[in-house]
């Protein structure tokens, strides 16, 4: 007996028609994030033979930086602090998953469109990765292929979901046939998720791939390795034995280079080959300059111990580092190329698009600016800019302190702005003298009787000549200070403090070398460095 219209078939058909709309859009959409995976990861793997920053993932963070107001960039470094770049990456994820779910409901309704957008984010990806500084129109090579081969996955998904739509809308076949059509609907699914496992898969490995490729292939660190750096011709100034605060706690005197405070806007750390490395030198000079590696090498070297402070670090921050560095004058290479009448400041530039304006006649006076090549007796950490960066003593970094850098131009401070410039910043950036209470620290709880009080205070050029210590609203007393090293180092110092039980606030204020004393009013770091005395409460029990 054949029943007209067999109960499984109503039932597979009610169930089909309930998900037509839902079932269907939602494996779209995963197409859609599956495809937009295949897209990074091919050129992940392709972009292992380009500079790093030609792969799409970091050129759409890094123009996703530089177009982000800087109260949200001061929001995300307050929020996430030195995870903002992780935050960034799974911000910028969940962007691209939304978007690819769009265009997969897209390209499911209506192909056309859907490739339309598919190479509309090809376009965008492209022009974000030439818009990357030191890149060259190859470089856009890795994101055109990843966005074909994430066209032709989206494609090879869109198949079995097209069967899907197709089964309730063909009653036709469904009478001709319905165990086949049965058949067809469950076929059609597990194809397509066994495409969309399959293609997930395959990007995964490509994207892995072509991580391991890119590492083995520019191995950086190994150069670094293998680098013998030359010895001074002048040695940094012997270190006097009483630097270190006697207090224990207080930071370390000479910041080992992984405990150094990172501060960049670069998403992947530049690499930098040590013989591809060049360092122009032009603009309003009489005689160009080229430098190679191999010529900073051969080089008449100095070493100098300097303090580097971030221009963003608050009161109390840790934004502040003293390292010995191994570089060339870059008074010297200024020599060579004579900078030009009326010119008053060099715009350095790294291989990444950051610059910074540094005052020329800072980098010519005494004061041992330098192009570096060594930090603490090694070359320079990748991330502090191996192989070559700047360090000039007494300016904050965002105006001075250049890593990766591959270009000097001398021009005038009216014809040039430096990045964080542009970005509201000042064009200038002196160090303003700061004390810092280490120990002890914010909120501690400490027995009442003799406590130990000690910090660190910078005023590089100008040097500390005094810090003192004020406990609630009591007197201002001096602390001990330390031996300094010299005026462009910190100097940390010490203070007996005799505590008695209850909630105390202890504050210090330094003086530098000229008789100015910190000020206590108080700046954000925006737009030229924060200011005001650091205060810790403290809990004596
Ligand atoms: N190429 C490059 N150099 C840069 C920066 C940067 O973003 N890119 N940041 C500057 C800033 S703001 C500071 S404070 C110092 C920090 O140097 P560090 O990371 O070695 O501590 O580097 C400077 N040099
Ligand atoms: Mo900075």
């Amino acid at each position: 007996m054949t029943n007209p219209c067999p109960r499984p078939l109503r039932t597979i058909h009610m169930t089909n028609l309930g998900t037509r709309a839902k079932g269907p859009t939602m494996m779209a959409a995963l197409a859609g994030v599956v495809s937009a995976a295949v897209v990074l990861a091919v050129a992940e793997l392709i972009g292992a033979f380009f500079t790093a920053r030609a792969t799409p993932v970091f050129a759409l963070g890094s123009t996703f930086i530089d177009f982000t107001p800087s109260w949200m960039k001061d929001f995300a470094i307050a929020t996430f602090g030195t995870n903002d770049k992780a935050a960034l990456f799974v911000g910028m994820g969940l962007t691209i998953a939304l978007l690819a779910c769009v265009l997969g409901v897209v390209a499911y309704r209506k192909w056309a469109l859907g490739v339309l957008g598919v190479l509309f984010m090809g376009v965008v990806i492209v022009a974000s990765v030439l818009t990357r500084a030191g890149v060259g129109p190859a470089d856009a090579i890795p994101s055109v292929v990843g966005t074909i081969a994430g066209l032709v996955a989206l494609r090879r998904l869109m198949v079995p979901l097209w069967g899907l739509k197709a089964w309730p809308e063909a009653p036709a076949d469904i009478a001709a046939d319905v165990e086949d059509q049965v058949g067809g609907i469950g076929t059609s699914r597990r194809r397509f998720f066994a495409a969309a496992g399959i293609t997930a898969v395959a990007a995964g490995i490509a994207a892995t791939g072509g991580r391991l490729l890119g590492a083995a292939r520019n191995n950086i660190a190994q150069a670094r390795e293998a680098l013998r750096l030359p010895a001074p011709a002048r040695a940094a100034a012997a270190v006097p034995s009483g630097v270190q605060s006697p207090v224990a706690g207080v930071t370390s005197w000479l910041t080992p280079n992984n405990e150094f405070y990172r501060i960049d806007t670069a998403l992947s750390v530049p690499e930098i080959n040590i013989d591809d490395w060049e360092l122009r030198v032009h603009g309003m000079v009489e005689q160009e300059v080229t430098l190679t590696f191999q010529d900073l090498l051969d080089a008449d070297l100095i070493e100098s111990h300097v303090t580097l402070t971030c221009v963003s670090n608050p009161v109390s921050g840790k934004l502040v580092g003293n390292a010995k560095w191994l570089g060339l004058p870059i008074r010297d290479v200024l020599a060579r190329a004579k900078p030009k009448e009326g010119a008053d400041m060099v715009l350095s530039r790294s291989i990444d698009g950051f610059s910074a304006s540094t005052p020329l006649e800072v980098l010519q006076d005494d004061r041992d600016a330098m192009l570096a090549i060594g930090m603490n007796d090694e070359p320079l950490p990748v991330e502090h800019g191996f192989p070559v960066r700047m360090v000039v003593p007494g300016l904050y970094g965002f105006v001075s302190a250049t890593k990766w850098v591959v270009d000097l131009e001398v021009t005038r401070f009216a014809d040039s702005k430096a990045y964080w410039t542009e970005r509201g910043w000042s064009e200038r950036g002196p160090i303003k003298t700061m004390a810092r209470v280490d120990v002890p620290a914010s909120f501690a709880k400490v027995p009442a009787g003799k406590v130990a009080v000690g910090g660190t205070a910078w005023a590089q050029t100008r040097g500390i000549t005094k810090v003192e210590v004020q406990i609630d609203d009591g007197d201002w007393v001096e602390a001990t200070l330390s031996d300094e090293a010299s005026v462009i180092t910190w100097r940390q110092w010490s203070y007996e403090w005799d505590a008695t039980p209850g909630i105390h606030y202890v504050k210090a204020r330094a003086t530098d070398g000229t008789g100015e004393t910190q000020t206590d009013k108080r700046a954000d770091p925006v737009p030229d460095g924060a200011s005001g005395w650091p205060s810790v409460m403290v809990t004596v029990e």
